[in-house]
This record gives C-alpha cells, structure tokens and sequence, in this order.
C-alpha cells in the first residue's frame, strides 16, 4: 500500500488541472425546469411516472455541497424514491422489483456521443454522496447508486449500499450494509468504507478503457482524495464500444425475495419481490468526469507536484 500510495501522490494534480470531459456539478443557475426537461449536465428520465423534480431537487444554498471543489459554484442534488418510483423502460414492462431514480450524465439529453468521450484513454469519475437524514435508507436492502452501465446490463463498477441481494435471503440486514461497497465488474469489493452521517463522502473511479483497469480514491469533505486501491485488473468487462455506457447515479433499490412468488420470478429482481414503498434519498454534489491524463485532481487545494 505504501507503494500505492507514493505514486498516487506523484500523481496529484490541481483541480481542473486535468480536462474536465463532463461537468455534473449542478450550476447555481440550473433550474427545476431544467431538471424536467433534462436540460443542462443530467437526463432524468430513468424515475416512476411523477415529473422529474418529484424525485431530484436543486438544493440552492440549503446544503452546501462537497467542499473538495470548492463551494460557490455549485450547488447539491437530491435524489429520491418512493412507492411511484417504478422505471417503464420504453413505456411497458414496468420495474416492479425495483423502486428507482437515476441520473444519467448527458448535455442536454444526448448522452450518445458523451460516453464515447467519457469511455476513452484513462477517465475519472468523480462523485460525492451525502446521507439525507430526513429519508433514510432501509439497510435490509440492496442500493445500486452510482455505476457505468453497458447494454449487457453488467457494470463497469458500481457504488453498493445495504445487504446485498440473495435468494434465499439471507441475515439481515448484512454486516456491512452500513458501508459504501466499490466494487468491479465481477463484483469483488474492492474498497469498504462506513458510510457515516453529516459528511460528504468522496469517491473517485479512474478506468483505463484499453487496459480494463480500475484504481479507487476516496475522502470525506474537504479532505483530499487519498488512492484506496492498487490499479487492479477488470477484464471480465468487455473491450470497446460493448464495455460502454451510460453513467449512472441515483438510487436503485432491489427487492427482497418474496415466498409468494415463483422460483423462477424470485430471481428477476427487476420485476419481482418485495418493496416497502418508503421514501428515501441520497445528496449527491462533486459528480463530474475527467480525462486522466494530467492525473486524478484530488481537490482544490492540491497542487501539481509532477
Ligand atoms: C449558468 O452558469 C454557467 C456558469 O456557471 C454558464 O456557463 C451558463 O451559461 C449559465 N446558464 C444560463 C442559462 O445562464
Ligand atoms: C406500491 O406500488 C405497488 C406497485 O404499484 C403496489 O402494488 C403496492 O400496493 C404499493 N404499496 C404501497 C404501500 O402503496
Ligand atoms: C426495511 O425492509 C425490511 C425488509 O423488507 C422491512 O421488514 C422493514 O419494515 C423495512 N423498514 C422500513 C422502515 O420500511
Ligand atoms: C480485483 C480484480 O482483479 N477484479 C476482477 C477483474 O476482472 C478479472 C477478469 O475477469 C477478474 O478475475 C478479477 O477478479
């Protein structure tokens, strides 16, 4: 780790030393139509059949968002579900297994062209995830909540909260299901950290789309992101334009198993089992993507040492 650690720091670079390749951190001027209209950094059209700001809300300067980056720029983002947040991709087949609502990064609705940007060379994500106190996550559960998501469903890697799913159900809620899980394609953790109330908790995923490598950062408010992993192996994700696709935060929340069921629908999460139909929610700020080839920037008080 030491060794991980000195060539992270060779690698600290100066906030928007690196080309920011989309910028998510919400304007100060971005308005609640323009969430509606996915207008501006976010296509918001992954949710139930309520308008957009029924699930995602500006929050202005009622809750400063990460200070990593620096605060007067920018402003934080709620994301929440509740028993209406039932996705019906291309307007049939409901997700009943699910309740969701996810941001998905584009500029003005087209995300297309934005993940051949974002899914070249070495990129960063960058992502800042807050507790909501007033709308609780329910721990029993699983959380998918920030992830790269190619046509094959899979992801690239994924931010986890709760107990993961399993059928049958297991102990819960887990023992770790009160931590933020970073996990790979094959879905190995490769980084645990609690996930503590009244902190901006601070993640950044660098991939390297040729080598199929990922690398985790991670800090709490206005500390500096700290690399948390060697560059490890992800090559069970494919290569190219089938290993692409849209970056996702949010809240997903899977179902528990229920008995009443049949075998084979107990398994499809999307469209069966249990939901309490509670609301809840994330804050979200400090969401962009960078081109990693000046290196990770780590905050706005670092300084480029290379
Ligand atoms: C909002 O502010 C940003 C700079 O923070 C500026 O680039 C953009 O043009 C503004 N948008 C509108 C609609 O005024
Ligand atoms: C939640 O929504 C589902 C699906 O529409 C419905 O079957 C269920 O009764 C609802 N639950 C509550 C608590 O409203
Ligand atoms: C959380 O989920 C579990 C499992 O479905 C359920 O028993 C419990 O009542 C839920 N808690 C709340 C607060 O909804
Ligand atoms: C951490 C790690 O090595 N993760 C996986 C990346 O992909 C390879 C190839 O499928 C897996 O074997 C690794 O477990």
């Amino acid at each position: 780790m030491i060794g991980v650690f000195a060539s992270a720091v060779l690698y600290v670079a100066h906030v928007l030393a690196t080309p920011v390749i989309w910028d998510g951190r919400a304007s100060l001027n971005l308005t609640a139509a323009d969430l509606d209209s996915s207008t501006g950094p976010f296509l918001t059209v992954v949710k139930g059949s309520e308008a957009a700001t029924h699930y995602s809300q500006l929050l202005g300067d009622t809750i400063a968002p990460t200070p990593l980056w620096g605060t007067d720029s920018e402003q934080a983002l709620s994301v929440s579900i509740d028993n209406s947040s039932v996705f019906l991709p291309g307007g049939s087949n409901p997700q009943y297994g699910f309740r969701r609502t996810d941001i998905i990064a584009a500029v003005d609705g087209q995300h297309d062209t934005l993940i051949t940007q974002m899914e070249t060379g070495t990129t960063v994500f960058h992502f800042s995830v807050q507790q909501d106190a007033s709308r609780p996550l329910n721990y029993s559960h699983e959380y998918q909540v920030a992830f790269i998501e190619p046509n094959d469903g899979s992801h690239i890697f994924e931010l986890q909260l709760g107990s993961p799913f399993t059928n049958p159900t297991g102990q819960l809620p887990a023992a770790d299901a009160h931590s933020f899980k970073v996990l790979d394609h094959a879905l190995n953790v490769l980084f645990s950290t609690p996930f503590t109330a009244d902190a901006w908790h601070n993640f950044a995923v660098e991939v390297d789309w040729n080598a199929r490598t990922l690398a985790v950062f991670y800090s709490q408010d206005a500390e500096p992101l700290q690399s948390v992993t060697d560059t490890v192996p992800n090559s069970s994700a494919a290569s190219g334009s089938a290993g692409q696709g849209d970056f996702h935060f949010g809240v997903l929340k899977l179902p528990l198993v229920n008995s009443a069921d049949s075998p084979s629908n107990q398994n499809d999460v999307v469209h069966y089992g249990i939901q309490e139909g509670t609301t809840e929610a994330l804050l979200y700020s400090g969401v962009f993507v960078e081109d990693a080839s000046g290196g990770v920037s780590t905050g706005s008080d670092s300084v480029r040492e290379a």
